[in-house]
Order: structure tokens, then C-alpha cells, then sequence
């Protein structure tokens, strides 16, 4: 009997505004909380799969459930193959284009198929695809950063035994910049990983002034120093600057990864499985690192990474920045400064109680 043999039988989609620990602060602007969309496909054979994605503004959130929910009543009835699905999702939505909330719905639709499929098996996604759940290197990500206020959380993340730390940079001066890196290289010492995200605020020119003043304090990356969409101004920094230049996170499904890579934009990828696609845009956008020889990050969503991360060629960092955990009934873990897939499917069981208290 084929346990994977499933049929979809109805999505619902909620919108939940999720407390996090602390607002990512960025140099373009504040997450104060996490806008997300929770979703649940439930099968005809009871196998519900569940997913959530990222709005990233409370504006976008209601429409984008809205979008989950209507482009579900579309394919009810449907066996639950998410190769199959995704075929069908890039002809019914070429004309409007995968960009925005079109994509992201369609990605967290994938997510939750294959999770159905992996709860099916009994098994996590990770084994389902090959690999094994092994133990990943994380770094902890901050935001800007109040040394003063940020101290004790960063020293509480040395504890856990991160052996990376990221901060975000660019919401001032460059003396600004130089302040707090100088500053958290020096409370984190010379052997953990530092990076720095930038959150696409700076011009080319601008960037490679600031890299350049940064490079002594031995950078692991420059993340997003110029516009996501500006592949060939991010070559630009690339070419000029001492320090590795990490890209990514905005790739809207693999064909965006496939022209960033063709403009070199990037020394490294940074996939946010969401915006690449979801479980099978990620399977796609693996095969073009490894081809590329480009170390490959997650974005975010650490549960879902965490998966898909365990069996890319070409894995390097798992980000560590929890924006769902308040509402899951066992949030992702950290052991000794890494975190291990865990199942089945993708291991995302809803805290209906903590749900209940914030629901849109
Ligand atoms: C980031 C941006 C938006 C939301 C969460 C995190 C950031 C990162 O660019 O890389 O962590
Ligand atoms: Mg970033």
C-alpha cells in the first residue's frame, strides 16, 4: 500500500502575528513581531501537512492567507506531489510572475506537502530525501546591536556554544559601523565567525568604502551590502572588497539564483526557502551551489532549513533567528551552537493554545 499515496482534501491558512524574542532592528527598518501565515493541508487519508511563511509586514499579512486559501481551493482533489504541484503552479502563474505574495504562497503550499509526505513515511523530510538529520553549525543572528542592551544576550549565545554571531550594520555612519563591530569582535574574540548584514542599504560606491574600513576586523561576510535585486552592483562590491560577500536571501525562485550566479554576485548563497521556492525550489537551487561551488546559508525559517541544509552538497551556516518558536509546540533546538532537523515530515506541530491568544 502506497502510505504517500495522499489526496488533497482542504487548506485553511491563518494569519498570526508571533512575539519574538527580540525585534530584528535592521538598517531599513524594524520587525517588531513576526506576521505569519500558518498553513494546514489536510488530506483525504488524515495526514494534515503544515507549514508557515513569513509576510514580513503585518500590511501583506491577511492578503497573503487570503492567497494560500484561494490558490488552494484550486487544486482540492489533487494528489499531494509537490513536483507535480510546483509543474503546475509555474504555467498557471507565469503571466503574473513567481515575485511577492504569489510565490511565497506557493512556497508554503510546497513546504506543507512534502511535510504530509514526510508524516506519511513516519519519517523526517530529511530522510525521506536521502540524508541524514545531522548536527548543523549555527550562528546566532542579531540586529543592529545596543552593546549595552545586546551584551548579555550575546554572551548568553557564546554559552550555547554558537560559534558565529551575526549583526546587522548600516542604520548610521560608517563610524557607527566601526563602533559596533570593533565592539562585538572584541566581546567575542578572534575565533568565532562574525558577519554583518547590511539589509541592502548601501550603494556600491558607499559599500566598498565601508567594507574596506571593516576588513581588519576579520569579516566571515558582508551580507546584502546593495539591493538584493542589484546582481550586478553586488559583483561590483564583490570584485573590490577583501571581504566575502554573502547574497541570497531575495532570490525569488531558482531562475533569480541562476542569473545572481551568472553576475557573480556572490562569494556565497544564502537560500530563504521560502522566497527560492520552498522544499523543491531548494532541491533545484542546491544543485546550482554545488555546481557553482557556492557555500550554501539558510535564511531564517530554521525548522524547514534545518532539513533541507542537513543534504546540500555545498552546507555552510544554518541561521539561528527563531520567528515561529512562541507558536510551536516544540520549537527548534540548540545543541552546543547547532541545531538537527527533527520529524517526521518537517517537524512543525502548532501550539494551539499560544495560537488562540494572538490570532489575527
Ligand atoms: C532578515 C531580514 C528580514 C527578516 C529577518 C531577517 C535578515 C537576516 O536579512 O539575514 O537575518
Ligand atoms: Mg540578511
Amino acid at each position: 500500500m502506497d502510505r504517500t499515496a495522499l489526496t488533497i482534501r482542504d487548506i485553511t491558512a491563518r494569519a498570526v502575528i508571533v512575539p519574538l524574542e527580540r525585534p530584528v532592528r535592521t538598517a531599513v527598518g524594524t520587525i517588531p513581531s513576526a506576521p505569519l501565515v500558518l498553513i494546514d493541508v489536510a488530506t483525504a487519508q488524515g495526514i494534515i501537512g503544515r507549514a508557515y511563511i513569513f509576510a514580513y509586514t503585518p500590511v501583506a499579512l491577511r492578503p497573503l492567507a487570503l492567497l494560500v486559501e484561494e490558490i488552494g481551493r484550486e487544486i482540492l482533489g489533487k494528489p499531494v506531489v509537490p513536483v507535480e504541484r510546483m509543474r503546475d503552479f509555474d504555467r498557471r502563474f507565469r503571466l503574473v510572475g513567481w515575485q511577492g505574495l504569489i510565490g511565497m504562497a506557493v512556497a508554503g503550499l510546497d513546504m506543507a506537502f512534502w511535510d504530509a509526505l514526510g508524516k506519511a513515511m513516519d519519517q523526517p523530510l530529511v530522510r525521506l530525501l536521502g540524508g541524514e538529520a545531522r548536527a548543523l553549525p549555527a550562528y546566532d543572528s542579531f540586529g543592529v546591536i545596543d552593546l549595552e542592551r545586546d551584551a548579555p544576550a550575546i554572551g548568553r549565545s557564546l554559552d550555547r556554544g554558537f560559534r558565529g554571531i551575526k549583526i546587522k550594520i548600516g542604520d548610521g555612519d560608517l563610524r557607527k559601523d566601526v563602533e559596533s563591530v570593533a565592539a562585538v569582535r572584541r566581546m567575542i574574540g578572534p575565533e568565532i565567525a562574525l558577519m554583518v548584514d547590511y539589509n541592502q542599504s548601501l550603494d556600491p560606491v558607499e559599500a566598498c568604502r565601508r567594507i574596506e574600513r571593516l576588513a581588519e576586523y576579520d569579516l566571515h561576510w558582508v551580507e546584502e551590502p546593495v539591493r538584493a535585486d542589484d546582481i550586478h552592483g553586488h559583483a561590483r562590491v564583490r570584485a573590490a572588497s577583501k571581504v566575502s560577500v554573502q547574497t541570497g536571501e531575495n532570490w525569488w525562485f531558482p531562475r533569480d539564483m541562476a542569473s545572481a550566479i551568472a553576475a557573480g554576485a556572490s562569494d556565497f548563497a544564502m537560500l530563504d526557502i521560502m522566497k527560492i521556492g520552498g522544499v523543491t525550489g531548494w532541491l533545484s537551487a542546491m544543485g546550482q551551489a554545488e555546481a557553482a561551488s557556492l557555500p550554501v546559508s539558510s535564511h531564517i525559517f530554521v525548522e524547514a532549513s534545518a532539513h533541507v541544509l542537513a543534504m546540500t552538497p555545498t552546507a555552510h551556516w544554518l541561521e539561528y533567528l527563531d520567528i515561529a518558536g512562541a507558536i510551536l509546540a516544540e520549537p527548534a533546538q540548540v545543541v552546543d551552537g547547532k541545531v538537527s532537523a527533527k520529524g517526521p515530515g518537517l517537524g512543525l506541530e502548532w501550539d494551539e493554545k499560544a495560537i488562540a491568544a494572538i490570532l489575527a
